[in-house]
């Protein structure tokens, strides 16, 4: 205990003051203090504070975020409105930033072709650089959480430094608090940890005045991500992408999964049963809106853990508590569920919207767009350009809003439950405008395993750069798999083959458009795909077999468009829509090869399932001599 107190006796009393120190104390962790030592003597903040599990303590940073301005007030009970940084169209701070995401590599160490990468000290050396007075003049928190449901097999400690109290509140809405948690440790260094800095500060409200300094630095051998410069929340929330990454790393030394998934109790009508779904689709398509369906309950829309169970099963947890949801597109008709919780009295952040007279608004919320307003460029009218003429949208295509799951009224009861649930389902979604049908099923769990690596999404505005290209998705993942992609895909495989009871595996696609660019599905048609593959999941529908996939009947889909969404659904619209795309899926086989030729050690039954499908697919087409293939065809 006196080796701790003396690590902690460099910082000064009137930068810390002795309840904060208490708290730290009563961790009896010397590492906890080492860190904390390490980075606020290097960040130099001002003021340090520790915040504990109590509501005083949760409370501070909520109500603190407004009086320093990083939070405002809206009209709504417990409604604030955060702004990122922006100084153009396509200069900001408003999304995941890919390019300044680096994965810190020891000498001769495994490089991930499809990430960033920097040499391990000398990216530290330039992060540590950048985070050098970092926080003069802030505030820093100092915050404990907890991956995961408290006094879980599945759960992983982390402790955050940041200097925002916009990061601090998130983290409220979006995870566990791990203080006590942190005491059981007994004084170990099993847990993750994350030092964020928004660097220096401009304007009202407050953002990150140098982006160009932005850098997001994971670093696996530490066990640690270092993020300095940014405010937006997929770079900043360590807990969020940043925490991902290291469980990917540690779940693959393991033998459980660390994955881009939310988690659906689908509860389909008349059938007393609930099944549990994962999905992972990439950002902006459909995943959040899946994972709030209509009847259905929630346990998570983003991240998760997955491990074999005692009950033959696999059990997952949501590692998360809150949502960090994209709010474009958000109305009544097409989110009911979002819509009523995110205009109705509840503590929620919106960022990066139009405000008006206290009120928010967002693209595709079905009002009227306001003529003026305050947006994350400032002082807003319609019309108004950024220095290169382009105009600037009354909000941002990203912007989000953050809210606890425990406040909607689809949460599912086992949200926190300890021994995760029971999952029937993985589905593996892209945007994906000519290709893959709405759903499909695989025809065996490797074929499962093949198509989630094998998602292909057009860019969405959830991360920087162009909009609208067709890129690889392994699992909706690849952004943050640090480790070679090939054995990524092996433990996948491994994992499932270790179930006495696997999961069905299910590709989904919403975004299929016709040759006018219109889509062919309406928002809500998803709930059939989803109460299709739960009656799959028990045998409950007969499928038809076609070389790709198992694809649905006519007969129950209209069954069930009638029943879930009183709509009659055509047999004209199956043909368009279930059609088997021969060349189109041909050309996208050749596309999957060769980014897989890049990667190391891909598994055989990859290759094996590459070659059988594309033998399949030449055979078709030699047989009908056609470019679509309808389903009747495979009956
Ligand atoms: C995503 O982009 O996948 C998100 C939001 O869930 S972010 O926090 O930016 O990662
Ligand atoms: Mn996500």
């Amino acid at each position: 205990m006196d080796v701790v107190k003396n690590l902690l006796i460099n910082i000064d009393s009137d930068v810390i003051d002795q309840e904060s120190l208490d708290k730290l104390y009563a961790l009896n962790n010397e590492h906890v203090l080492k860190i904390v030592n390490e980075f606020v003597s290097r960040c130099k903040p001002s003021k340090v504070t520790v915040i504990t599990d109590s509501q005083e303590d949760i409370d501070y940073v909520r109500y603190h975020c407004i009086e320093i301005g990083e939070e405002s007030k809206l009209e709504i009970e417990g409604h604030t409105i955060h702004y990122d940084g922006f100084v153009t169209m396509s200069n900001h701070d408003q999304a995941r930033d890919k390019g300044n995401t680096r994965i810190l590599i020891p000498k001769g160490g495994y490089k991930p072709p499809a990430l960033n990468t920097i040499d391990r000290d000398e990216g530290l050396k330039e992060v540590l650089e950048f985070m050098d007075g970092c926080m003069e003049g802030h505030e820093c928190l100092i915050r404990f959480f907890c991956l995961g449901p408290k006094n879980s097999r599945f759960s992983i400690l982390a402790l955050q430094l940041t200097d925002s109290f916009y990061v601090g509140h998130s983290e409220d809405l979006l995870y566990r608090s791990g203080y006590e948690e942190f005491k059981k440790l007994k004084g170990s260094n099993e847990f993750f940890y994350f030092i964020h800095s928004s660097g220096e500060l401009i304007g009202d409200p407050p953002v990150t005045k140098n982006l160009d300094k932005r850098r997001i630095y994971v670093d696996l051998e530490g066990g640690r991500v270092l993020s300095v410069c940014n405010q937006y929340a997929g770079n900043s929330l360590g807990l969020k992408k940043l925490a991902l990454r290291l469980a990917i790393n540690k779940a693959n030394k393991e033998d459980w999964l660390a994955e881009h998934y939310f988690i659906l109790g689908v509860h389909p009508k008349g059938k007393k049963r609930v099944s549990y779904a994962v999905g992972a689709y990439p950002s902006a398509c459909g995943k959040t809106s899946t994972a709030m369906l209509p009847g259905q309950t929630i346990v998570g829309d983003d991240i998760a853990y997955l491990r074999p169970w005692d009950d033959g099963y696999a059990h997952v947890v949501n590692i998360e508590r809150g949502i960090f949801g994209i709010i474009k597109d958000v109305n009544p008709e097409d989110d009911p569920v979002i819509w009523d919780t995110i205009t109705t009295p509840r503590e929620t952040i919106f960022s990066n919207v139009l405000t008006k007279n206290g009120k928010p608004y967002w693209i595709g919320d079905g009002r009227e767009i306001p003529e003026s307003g305050f947006n994350f460029s400032g002082q807003w009218n319609k019309g108004k350009t950024d220095e290169n003429q382009k105009e600037i949208p009354h909000a941002h295509p990203n912007a989000r809003y953050t809210v606890r799951i425990e406040e909607l009224s689809n949460a599912d009861p086992d949200l926190h439950n300890p021994d995760g649930v029971p999952v029937h389902m993985i589905f593996y979604g892209g945007r994906d405008s000519d290709t893959m049908p709405p759903v499909l099923e695989s025809l065996d769990w490797e074929h499962g395993v093949f198509l989630g690596a094998s998602i292909e999404s057009e860019t969405t505005s959830a991360t920087l750069g162009a909009e609208g290209v067709r890129k690889h998705q392994p699992m909706a993942n690849l952004d943050f798999v640090v480790v070679p992609l090939g054995k990524y895909l092996e433990n996948h495989r491994k994992f499932g083959k270790r179930l006495e009871h696997c999961p069905k595996v299910f590709a989904m696609n919403y975004f299929l458009k016709n040759q006018d660019g219109k889509y062919l599905n309406g928002m809500l048609d998803k709930l059939c795909w989803v109460i299709w593959a739960e009656g799959r999941s028990h045998g409950d529908y007969e499928a038809i077999k076609t070389p790709v996939g198992y694809i649905p009947k006519y007969e129950d889909l209209k069954e069930l468009f009638k029943e879930y969404l009183g709509k009659d659904y055509t047999k004209e619209d199956y043909m368009e829509q279930f059609e088997i795309r021969v060349t189109k899926l041909l050309k996208k086989l050749e596309r999957i090869e060769m980014m897989y030729r890049k990667e190391e050690c891909v598994p055989d039954f990859f290759w094996t399932i590459v070659n059988e499908e594309r033998e399949k697919l030449l055979n078709l087409k030699e047989k009908y001599q056609k470019e679509e293939i309808p389903p009747d065809e495979f009956l």
